[in-house]
């Protein structure tokens, strides 16, 4: 079996996403996804002018060599435009897989460990009332696990927050405009949030909240100390990942559990995270953290050490991860909990899904591989559209993190 050609489909409908396509003499074609938020270009070049001419006449069949040919035969590795690269490649490769076996991607990755997948959903108020009653819509839709971001008094913007009535989206056309940010005004406000929904919701749902990397090691601590009472199921990215020593002060002093990963794109990202314990759940996604092969031996190494997945899943990822991903936490022991952003109804006019929503749990069907499909005349009529995430900045004008 040999690759015959591939290609690269960037298309907006609504949002930017960037699916590579992957076609095999045997007139079986992949599908992975290679979006990267506010990057799409770059990925796409990467991919078009490196990666795909050394694909032609390759074997599909050989994943395991062909991710350490783009991984370990690059000399200049990792960083989040090449491992998105990667992850396509491998995603569209395991996709191509299970069609040539005619199984579903998650019997290729350890069969059915659970039937259905737990996700959260977002939920998010411009005041403490309206996240309250985001918070209400989103149960009543039946998610049993929500994640809670609030427009915070005194504070022009918030990381999370929907402006007017439109779907959240942080990425805007050209170049990224500015938000500000006060981690004071934030660390006193957080609590009482969580302490508001715990008495409006009671203690069954489960509750989330994202940091958003805007916290120092010692700021995190309090936040994490004090959010205790309200059990979060995680607190996500409470620091920045760069220095994965950071973590070690908020794990001795809190019981809170901590996600981290979801700008992370290598497994020497979490080394000491995992190792040491430092964490609970593993946030970096197939589509930036090298596809499933790479992803697979992570969380396979977090298992090891009471560690379970808890993958980004936000709005900028395509119905292609989001798939795969359903897959690969049907399969494995260790899946905690997948994130869930329901995509506009526009981008399924050019993917065809497989996944359903019930109750609080995706499920996805049996078509072999991933299952997804493209419909690239639809996707032609949804041309590239440029934007870029935002910047932070604190009050003062210190350039910060977004
Ligand atoms: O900011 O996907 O947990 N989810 C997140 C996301 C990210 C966006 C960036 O493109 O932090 O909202
Ligand atoms: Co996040």
């Amino acid at each position: 079996m040999k690759i015959t050609d591939a290609k690269v489909i960037v298309t907006c409908p609504g949002r930017n996403f960037v699916t590579l396509k992957i076609y095999t003499d045997q007139g079986i074609y992949g599908l992975g996804d290679a979006t990267l938020n506010g990057m799409e270009p770059a990925v796409a070049s990467y991919l078009e002018n490196f990666c795909i001419p050394a694909l032609i006449g390759k074997d599909p069949r050989n994943t395991e060599d062909l991710w350490h040919y783009f991984y370990r035969g690059a000399y200049w590795k990792r960083g989040s435009v090449t491992m998105s690269a990667i992850s396509a490649i491998d995603m569209a490769l395991w996709d191509i897989k299970g069609k040539m076996l005619n199984t579903p991607l998650y019997n290729l990755l350890g069969g059915e460990s659970r039937e259905k997948v737990m996700v959260y959903a977002h939920a998010n108020g411009k005041s403490l009332e309206e996240a309250i009653e985001s918070v209400a819509q989103e149960k009543e839709k039946g998610f049993k696990a929500i994640r809670v971001q609030s427009g915070i008094p005194g504070q022009p913007d918030t990381y999370g927050v929907a402006k007017g009535a439109a779907f959240y989206e942080p990425a805007h056309p050209g170049i990224p405009h500015e938000e500000c940010w006060d981690t004071s005004k934030y660390l006193n406000f957080v609590p009482r949030l969580f302490e508001k929904v715990r008495e409006v919701f009671g203690n069954d749902l489960h509750l989330l909240h994202d940091v958003h990397h805007r916290c120092t090691p010692v700021e995190a601590t309090r936040l994490a100390k004090e959010l205790e009472p309200f059990h979060l199921f995680w607190l996500e990215d409470p620091v920045t990942g760069e220095l994965q020593e950071g973590l070690r002060m908020i794990r001795k002093q809190s019981s809170t559990p901590i996600a981290i990963g979801e700008v992370f794109n290598s497994v020497y990202d979490y080394t000491t995270l995992i190792t040491e314990q430092l964490i609970d759940y593993i946030r970096m996604p197939l589509v930036h953290g090298g596809g499933i092969t790479h992803v697979k031996k992570v969380a396979d190494f977090a298992s090891v050490y009471h560690i379970q997945t808890g993958f980004h899943g936000a709005t900028d990822l395509s119905p292609v991860n989001l798939a795969a991903a359903i897959h690969f936490n049907k399969a494995i022991n260790n899946f905690g909990l997948q994130e869930y952003m329901p995509h506009q109804e526009i981008v399924q006019e050019v993917f065809r899904i497989n996944y359903q929503f019930e109750d609080g749990f995706l499920t996805i069907d049996n078509t072999p591989g991933i299952g997804v499909d493209i419909d690239e005349e639809k996707a032609s009529k949804y041309p590239y559209s440029p934007a870029s995430l935002p910047i932070n900045r604190k009050m003062d004008g210190t350039m910060f993190y977004w």
